[in-house]
């Protein structure tokens, strides 16, 4: 009989496609799942994040246990600090010889991994996860030789490579890309139906009240949970998706609006993120939606493009740049986080809206964590370490893989451009043509200085005129200067003293 082996299995891979489990032998192997303090504090996680992920893990063992497997798991309350001390105490209960775990999505917990074997005196094989749909190598050969990273051309590869939205060998339609068509404002225009809710069962129940109980301090409101944490749950949340808001989706991508915290959005990065649903399936089932004529071909491309592009791009700029891409900071940006970013207690009320749903909720969607609380940090040049620290903690979907290329490339610009032509940086009108905030804001949109001008007016001029010299080096960007440029200087300082004063009073 062949040596029993330690399969571990963290909480954000929970997919029968894990290349661990994959190999695991139902008859000799043993399957750990453990829930321990290091992975549950590193930062200060969104509360519906560790609800999810606890009562998702418990479900997977359960199921796993189903089908026939030896499965250790680790409750929260057995006080186990890491996941390398989990596998510790298994090795020693049981007679397995060696761990094989799926590689982690975190720099931070790859690196610790390094380490392990001699740590615990057993063999540990780290299998690529070949749950995404670019492999490192395939990532680093397209990156190799290029001046620029672009996420368009790295997509079009990847339609081509899994023949996604193609016709004969061409993008479906005739172009590769509707971007365009994917950026109306919100004016009310249609109804957005509500979410259906996945009611918590007695597992999940136990899961908030231990949340609550151990983490009264996270952000997150679990009287309002609703996530899905089951494989099969997940996927009817997606069908909702594709039957109720995907003929939207791609049309009001963009839109900024007061009366919903989703939108037409698909609400299923924390299921990819876990395993609990599966990149590829979810794009076949849209572009299987589109042929069917239940949406417009800019909705499904618009939503593939999110999936097949930038989500496998952003992984793939993450693990060939770490961990040198973590200290970037173009605009040395060094503004402590207002408080506000912890309460959402703020008069603007488009960043009222987004940070304090990101709270509550652990949700925003794409535009108003990249144009509403991002631009913000963008312009008043808030500190990057901080603003990745608060991303990272306050969405369910966030791991570093995903939230640091988002945050400091997208967002913040602060990778000198690896990821991002220019600055994501906007005035107050783009948030006033996006959707309908402005409305009941205290602040207008069309003033930038004096009583009860949008701050965001003269924080963009701010921005512009702090970094003209870097700006001035981006073609894309020599319009906007040339508009700052000639400007009365009389105009320009006072323009620039009413930024410094918003920035004060932050
Ligand atoms: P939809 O709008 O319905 O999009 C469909 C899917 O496309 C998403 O579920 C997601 O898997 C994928 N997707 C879309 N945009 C991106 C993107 N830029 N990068 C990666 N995947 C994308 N996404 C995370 O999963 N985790 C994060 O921690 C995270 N942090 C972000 C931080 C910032 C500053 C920004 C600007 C974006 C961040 N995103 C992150 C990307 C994106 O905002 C979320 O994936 C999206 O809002 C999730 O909501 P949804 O499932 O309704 O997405
Ligand atoms: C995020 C998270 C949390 C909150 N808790 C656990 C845990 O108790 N056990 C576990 O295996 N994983 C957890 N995770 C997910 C890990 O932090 C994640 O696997 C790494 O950050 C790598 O992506």
């Amino acid at each position: 009989m062949k040596t029993p082996r330690l399969i571990l299995i963290l909480a954000d891979q929970l997919s029968t496609a894990n290349p661990a489990l994959a190999l695991a032998d139902r008859k000799r192997d043993v399957i750990l799942l453990a829930e321990v303090a290091e992975e549950a504090t590193y930062v200060r996680h969104n509360r519906h994040k560790i609800v999810l992920l606890f009562s998702a893990m418990r479900h997977f063992a359960k199921d796993l246990e189903d089908q026939g497997f030896s499965v250790q798991y680790v409750p929260f309350d057995q006080g186990v600090s890491s996941l390398k001390d989990a596998c510790r105490k298994t090795l020693d209960a049981t007679d397995c010889g060696e761990v094989i775990i799926c590689e982690p999505g975190e720099y931070r917990l790859s690196s610790a991994m390094k380490s392990w074997s001699p740590e615990l005196g057993v063999p540990v094989a780290v299998l690529e996860d070949s749950r995404f749909l670019a492999s490192h190598a395939q990532f680093e050969t397209w990156a190799s030789g290029r001046k620029q990273l672009r996420m368009e051309y790295f997509y079009r590869d990847m339609r081509r490579q899994y023949g996604v939205l193609l016709d004969g060998g061409e993008p479906c339609g005739g172009k590769w890309n509707y971007d365009s068509d994917n950026r109306v404002g919100w004016r009310g225009q249609c109804d957005i139906p509500p979410r259906p809710d996945v009611e918590p069962d007695s597992i999940t129940q136990e899961v908030i009240a231990l949340v609550n109980d151990r983490f009264p301090d996270n952000p997150g409101d679990l009287s309002q949970f609703r996530l899905a944490v089951t494989a099969a749950d997940a996927k009817k949340q997606f069908e909702w998706f594709c039957d109720h808001a995907l003929a939207n989706f791609g049309t009001y991508q963009d839109a900024l609006v007061e009366e919903s915290p989703w939108v037409f959005h698909s609400l299923i990065s924390m299921y990819l993120n876990c395993g609990l649903l599966e990149p590829l399936a979810v794009c076949r089932q849209v572009e299987e939606a589109w042929r069917q004529e239940r949406c417009s071909l800019s909705a499904a491309e618009g939503f593939i493009r999110q999936v097949l592009g930038w989500r496998e791009y952003v992984r793939g700029i993450y693990w060939l740049l770490m961990p040198e891409y973590a200290t970037r900071n173009t605009f040395d940006a060094r503004r402590p986080l207002p408080s506000f970013f912890w309460t959402g207690d703020t008069d603007l009320r488009c960043l009222e809206k987004a940070i304090t749903q990101s709270l509550d909720l652990g949700y925003a969607h794409h535009i108003q964590r990249l144009m509403v609380i991002g631009n913000f940090a963008l312009l008043a040049g808030l500190d990057v370490d901080a603003v990745c620290a608060w991303y990272l903690a306050v969405y369910v979907d966030a791991y570093e893989w995903v939230e640091l290329p988002n945050t400091a490339g997208m967002a913040l610009h602060a990778d000198n451009g690896a990821m991002a032509s220019k600055p994501y940086a906007a005035s107050g009108k783009y948030i006033q043509k996006q959707g309908n905030h402005c409305k009941s804001c205290r602040f207008n949109p069309s003033k930038t200085t004096g009583e009860g001008a949008c701050p965001f007016n003269s924080l963009y001029w701010h921005f512009v005129d702090r970094h003209a010299d870097y700006l001035g080096k981006n073609a894309r960007m020599g319009l906007i200067l040339a508009n700052w440029r000639k400007r009365d200087p009389v105009e320009q300082d006072s323009i620039k003293a009413w930024a410094e004063s918003v920035l004060e009073a932050l």
